[in-house]
């Protein structure tokens, strides 16, 4: 009988990334630029609350990382606006990693930046894997996604920071079942010190409160 090499390819790659998050985490560190992760489901509203946040954020200098399989349709969108942005196009990967995030960052001037907002590929899954040394996790939840998804999708909700119930003007449309209350209790069970915040980028309904979180977590950072 022969030995049996066993190769864990999962242990192997959480191992690197954790590697490259640690020198993501203390470049960003060294520049004092807070790094937030964004993650949610494709059509969430990722893009447009990072539009809606920068456009309330006075003074904030901030650049953004846009992860995406395919397209630069959501970096066509903040380089028209004149915000600096990198494209990283996974080619496939459903996620972004600490090796895909650490170049990104290389090309952003991070010493001129207060806050750079890293929008990750669209998916309740695996980005909840990987950390890619933010001193963040955002993720969204929209509306019309339904609020048992933190029944179905765990991990998304238990490993993150905020909580942003996105697009709250469908709340009142016809038929709609989505109980915020509900969804922040099963959110709470799960993970008691999670922040949750329901907007709408169209009406500007609770943007306010979620800015001045970002506002906040920012000056920790940068002490300004
Ligand atoms: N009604 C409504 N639509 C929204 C809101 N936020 C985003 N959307 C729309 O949802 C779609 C997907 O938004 P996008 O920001 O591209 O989502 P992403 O794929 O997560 O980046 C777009 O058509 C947006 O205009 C919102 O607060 N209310
Ligand atoms: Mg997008």
């Amino acid at each position: 009988m022969s030995e049996i090499t066993l190769i864990d390819i999962k242990e192997n790659i959480l191992a690197d990334n954790d590697e490259a998050a640690a020198r993501v985490r203390a470049a960003a560190d060294a520049a004092r630029t807070c790094l937030i992760n964004v993650m949610a489901s494709p059509g969430a509203g990722k893009t447009s609350l990072i539009l809606a946040t920068l456009d309330r954020l006075a003074g904030v200098r901030a650049g953004v990382i846009e992860g995406d399989i395919d397209s630069l349709v959501d970096s066509e969108i903040f380089a028209s606006r004149a915000v600096p942005v990198v494209q990283i196009r996974t080619g496939g990967a459903c996620h972004l990693d600490a090796p895909m995030v650490e170049p990104a960052l290389a090309r952003l001037d991070m010493g001129g930046m207060d806050a750079v907002f890293v929008e990750n590929v669209g998916n309740l899954v695996c980005p909840a894997e990987f950390d890619i040394g933010a001193d963040a996790r955002v993720m969204l939840l929209s509306v019309p996604e339904g609020d048992d998804k933190v029944l179905k999708y765990p991990l998304m909700f238990s490993v993150s920071d905020a909580l942003v119930v996105t697009k709250t003007d469908y709340l009142d449309g016809p038929g709609s079942d989505f109980d915020v209350a509900r969804l922040t209790e099963r959110v709470r069970a799960l993970n008691p010190r999670i922040a949750v915040f329901p907007v709408s980028v169209r009406t500007g309904e609770g943007m306010a409160d979620w800015v001045n979180w970002v506002d906040r977590l920012i000056g920790s950072k940068t002490g300004l």
